[in-house]
């Protein structure tokens, strides 16, 4: 049985990943950091049927020796500090997680066994203030936080082991992608939470940042597929993988409270502590090469997975307050 080795199990991207893989016939082995409190709310469904094993970004003998002890045909490393707002507040251990990181494993894999395949999850945050619309491939990187920085180093690091040591390395240059796993302080599951929690008489108003500001929204679980298809290629190379279309917070907001038949307007305030030091106002990709390449499409819809967002968070607190 093929073993696969997944960093930032516990995540969303993790979670959905270890699913497909476990589809794909895989032995699923997981990287977790040491918590006080158990942190497996997204994996718990999978107890039993995956192999959970300690070890930190930060500490490249913890990688070492589990890169040795799994010896996986392929790694994911989706492992991350993947909030933007906290970049700014934790630079350096964004850094160190985000960028250094991607070159521990890089290290471990050239040590131990070359002929392991890995994945990078890098990010549509490398084109932050963007120099083309739709973002591809080839489209100048231009990061506008230290996340968005650190991810074009984890980019470019592995770009550079391909080539300097002939690993199989591949980026996936992701768009934003969302889920009823997304964590709840991004956008988007901030907005299905609070919705229906407003629903429901659990909260009076939703307080958001800058609501203009405009991403391509897509489906973490349509996302996950596109890893894997690049480790199956032929040659290693880089993808982005986005649905081609981009929405603004503001249509996110209508469209969340029109699920629930609430008007807006009256719940949504704008709070400035939430606007960011630097913007990345508009993303939009261009996913015609991991078309082509690939074969790979998006299933679900801007609007169709705000309802499954909504009608999950809502069954959530439907069912905790009895
Ligand atoms: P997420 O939900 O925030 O998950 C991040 C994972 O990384 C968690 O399992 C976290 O563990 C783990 N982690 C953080 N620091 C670690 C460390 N020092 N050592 C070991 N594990 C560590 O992120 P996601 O949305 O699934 O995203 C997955 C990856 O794709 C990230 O690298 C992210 O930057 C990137 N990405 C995401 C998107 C998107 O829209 N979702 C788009 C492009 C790229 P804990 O549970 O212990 O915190
Ligand atoms: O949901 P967000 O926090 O996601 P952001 O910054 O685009 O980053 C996500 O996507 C990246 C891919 O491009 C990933 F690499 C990264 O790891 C992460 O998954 O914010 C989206 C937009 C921003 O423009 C922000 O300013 O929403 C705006 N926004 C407005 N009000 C808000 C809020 N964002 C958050 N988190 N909270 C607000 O109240």
């Amino acid at each position: 049985m093929k073993k696969v080795l997944i960093t930032g199990i516990t995540g969303q991207d993790g979670s959905y990943l270890a699913d497909f893989m476990l589809e794909k016939g895989y032995e699923v082995h997981g990287m977790v950091r040491r918590a006080s409190t158990e942190n497996d709310e997204r994996i718990e469904h999978l107890k039993g049927k995956i192999h959970i094993h300690q070890g930190d970004l930060l500490d490249f003998m913890s990688l070492v020796e589990l890169v040795d002890t799994v010896r996986p045909v392929e790694i994911y490393n989706l492992a991350a500090q993947s909030f933007v707002p906290t970049s700014w507040n934790q630079p350096v251990l964004t850094g160190e997680f985000t960028a250094l990181g991607v070159t521990r494993i890089l290290e471990a894999i050239k040590l131990i066994d070359k002929k392991i395949k890995f994945y990078q999850a890098s990010s549509s945050e490398m084109f932050g203030k963007v120099q083309e619309i739709p973002q591809k491939e080839t489209t100048i990187f231009y990061p506008r936080s230290p996340y968005g920085v650190a991810k074009v180093y984890g980019h470019w690091i592995t770009i550079n082991y391909r080539e300097s040591y002939d690993i199989f390395a591949c980026s996936g240059i992701l768009f934003n992608h969302e889920s009823p796993r997304r964590g709840r302080e991004f956008v988007t599951r901030k907005i299905t939470d609070t919705v229906s929690r407003i629903k429901l008489g659990l909260d009076d108003k939703l307080y958001l940042g800058n609501m203009d500001a405009k991403r391509d929204w897509g489906f973490a679980g349509d996302y996950v597929r596109a890893m894997w298809a690049m480790l199956q290629q032929d040659e290693p190379d880089d993808f982005v993988i986005a649905t081609g279309e981009t929405h603004s917070v503001k249509e996110f907001v209508e469209l969340s409270f029109d699920r629930v038949d609430l008007d807006w307007k009256k719940y949504v305030e704008v709070d400035k502590s939430l606007f960011r030091p630097a913007e990345v106002h508009q993303l939009i990709g261009d996913a015609s090469k991991a078309k082509r390449i690939l074969k790979w499409e998006p299933t679900i819809s801007f609007k169709e997975l705000i309802n499954m967002m909504i009608d999950s968070d809502m069954e959530y607190y439907k069912k905790k307050i009895g």
